[in-house]
């Protein structure tokens, strides 16, 4: 009898092997004609009763890849999506966009319309589309949101390949891979033995670590001897163990952290030294500061930056390689791993500490405390007033919210011009429990929470999202997913009757311009959707909220649904933008 190594295979039995060598538990798939190859290696494999990696079929691309980005957010690990040749790839740009910008590995597989037609290779043309699925350049439709791309040329390479694309996409700073599959090629029958393993542990990827014992010295002498300084963060807190870092650090040396377009909780809001969301406050009076992990700190134009003080920016990616133009300012750049670089400065500052440091440190930490102090009475009191009918107050409805969920609940935030009240409202202390958007593709919550809830089942996952970020979702998609897949979500859907960011930036840009004067901004959606009937068109339980003493009582009734295993979607009723 034959071995198995002697047997010959299909390349997509060896790439569904090539997957799971390389830890890539889930394909997140919206198929068609060309994933064919795959669609019969799965039944064979299920047949034989092998593990296979799991399909979650989503019926829109958004679903799929930010599915996939949830996942890699809670894991740190990068999943399989599979698409359909250039239409899935272009349904899915804008949610690559978003993995891109967020430093999201994905590896994102979109099979090729087949290239034969006269019956030369198995898995030639055999229908219209066929003819009219193959551009000149696929590649081009997701080119600016990728690390690497390639197309498998024969099946023999396919576990090279796919290993290849894994060691990319986790390589600091991470990001999404685009592979595209060929019909024929999927379908070839290569001789097993050929197709060589390639070991995750002798091709991994490659994380930036190691610090510069003089470098870190000289922060700290620097750090030592400011007056004011100040620490910008929007994604430190991708890696869990940071935030705790970035705490101790503020206390030890009295160091006010902002976030600004906070991606990932980066130090508890229980911590004295938080700062806040606007970083541009205190730029003007710092006379030190520190950039962690931050794209962008502030608005230029509208910031005022003291012109003495010293930046060091200690980034996973400092030089920004995939934003044409950077331009905050920086004495010293870094680029490193923010855990490890603070925890060596932490230990230098400690080393450097003199009693005098210490007691203006501490003056410092006691200041900032009273400050935050205030700031929480203050937004407390913008909390109080639930609103009336139909124009519901969204502080008091997202305080609710943080009273109703626990301290390991998963928040994230697609608010729009009410993300800032999903910040201050919910009160989150722990690493890994609050998500934003790094990137500018609406629609990308709920897929998150999808991919995040698949991740970590004991967690609940809860996001808040504007009413067109709502639509731009793809909430039918959504809550199929969820049901067949068993993964509940909750859905606050805070609907102010369409774009106030799109009037807003009118506004912002033509003060007193012919938009204001006619009130016509273009903004407003359809009036009186019912998006409570879209969740419950899925199964899913949905409710309307309009009147404010039904705030409590309903998310009790939401967060009842969603633990019992159906997601929920609450559509929640705010002023009018
Ligand atoms: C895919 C995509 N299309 C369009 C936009 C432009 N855009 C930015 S904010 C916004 C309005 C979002 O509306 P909503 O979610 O209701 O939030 P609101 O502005 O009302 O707070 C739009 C259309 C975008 N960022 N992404
Ligand atoms: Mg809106």
């Amino acid at each position: 009898m034959r071995t198995a190594t002697h047997q010959r295979r299909s390349a997509a039995h060896i790439l569904l092997e090539a997957l799971l060598e390389q830890g890539i538990e889930y394909i997140f798939g919206n198929l068609g004609t060309d994933h064919v190859p795959l669609i019969e290696e799965l039944a064979r494999w299920h047949q034989e009763d092998r593990a296979s990696p799991q399909v979650v079929l989503c019926p829109h691309e958004n679903t799929a890849v930010h599915m996939a980005g949830g996942y890699a957010a809670a894991t740190g690990r990068g999943q399989a999506v599979a698409v359909h040749v250039d239409v899935g790839t272009a349904n899915a740009a804008s949610a690559m966009h978003n993995l891109f910008r967020a430093r999201l590995p994905v590896l994102l597989m979109a099979g090729r319309a087949p290239f034969s037609s006269y019956n030369e290779l198995l898995g030639g043309r055999d229908t219209y589309v066929h003819f009219i699925q193959e551009p000149f350049d696929q590649g081009s439709l997701v080119r600016p949101y990728v690390k690497w791309e390639y197309t498998l040329p024969a099946g023999e390479i396919t576990k090279e390949v796919i290993a290849r694309a894994c060691s990319v996409m986790h390589s600091d700073s991470m990001g999404p891979a685009y592979l595209m599959l060929p019909r024929e090629i999927l379908a070839s029958e290569c001789d097993y033995a050929r197709a060589r393993p390639y070991s995750p542990g002798r091709h991994s990827a490659v994380k930036r670590s190691g610090v510069v014992r003089e470098v870190v010295e000289n922060v700290a002498r620097r750090l030592v001897a400011a007056n004011e300084p100040l620490l910008v963060t929007a994604y430190a807190g991708r890696q869990t163990s940071t935030p705790g870092l970035i705490d101790r650090l503020a206390q030890l040396a009295g160091v006010r952290v902002c976030e600004f377009n906070t991606v990932h909780l980066n130090i508890s809001r229980d911590s004295p030294c938080f700062g806040g969301y606007q970083p541009s406050q205190f730029a003007e009076t710092a006379d030190f500061g520190l950039l962690v992990d931050v794209d962008v700190p502030w608005v230029p134009k509208t910031t005022r930056v003291n012109p003495d003080a010293f930046w060091v920016q200690i980034d996973v990616d400092a030089i920004k390689q995939n934003l044409p133009m950077w331009n905050f300012a920086t004495d010293l750049r870094i680029e490193g791993d923010s855990a490890e670089w603070l925890t060596a400065l932490i230990d230098a500052v400690q080393g450097l500490a003199t009693p005098a440091f210490t007691a203006r440190a501490a003056r410092r930490v006691e200041k900032m405390a009273t400050m935050r102090a205030e700031h929480i009475r203050v937004i407390a009191e913008m909390a109080r007033h639930p609103g009336v009918p139909g124009a519901l107050n969204p502080h008091y409805i997202c305080a609710a919210l943080g009273r109703a969920i626990n301290i390991e609940d998963v928040v994230i935030n697609e608010a729009i011009r009410n993300a800032p009240v999903v910040f201050e409202q919910i009160h989150r202390t722990r690493p890994g429990t609050l998500l934003g958007l790094s990137g500018g593709g609406l629609g990308y919550s709920g897929g998150m929470a999808l991919g995040y809830k698949l991740a970590q089942r004991h967690r609940r996952v809860l996001h808040v999202v504007g009413d067109g970020s709502f639509y731009f979702g793809n909430p039918s998609s959504l809550y199929a997913v969820s049901r067949q897949y068993g993964l509940p979500i909750f859905s606050i859907v805070l609907d102010n009757g369409g774009w106030a960011a799109v009037k807003e930036a009118t506004l912002r840009m033509y003060p007193d311009g012919d938009a204001r004067r006619s009130n016509v901004f273009q903004s407003e959606l359809a009036p009186d959707p019912n998006f409570a009937r879209i969740a419950e068109a899925a199964g899913a339980y949905g409710e309307q909220l309009i009147e404010p003493d039904e705030v409590e009582p309903a998310i009790v009734r939401c967060l009842t649904a969603l633990d019992r295993g159906r997601s929920a979607v609450l559509h929640v009723r705010v002023a009018h933008l």
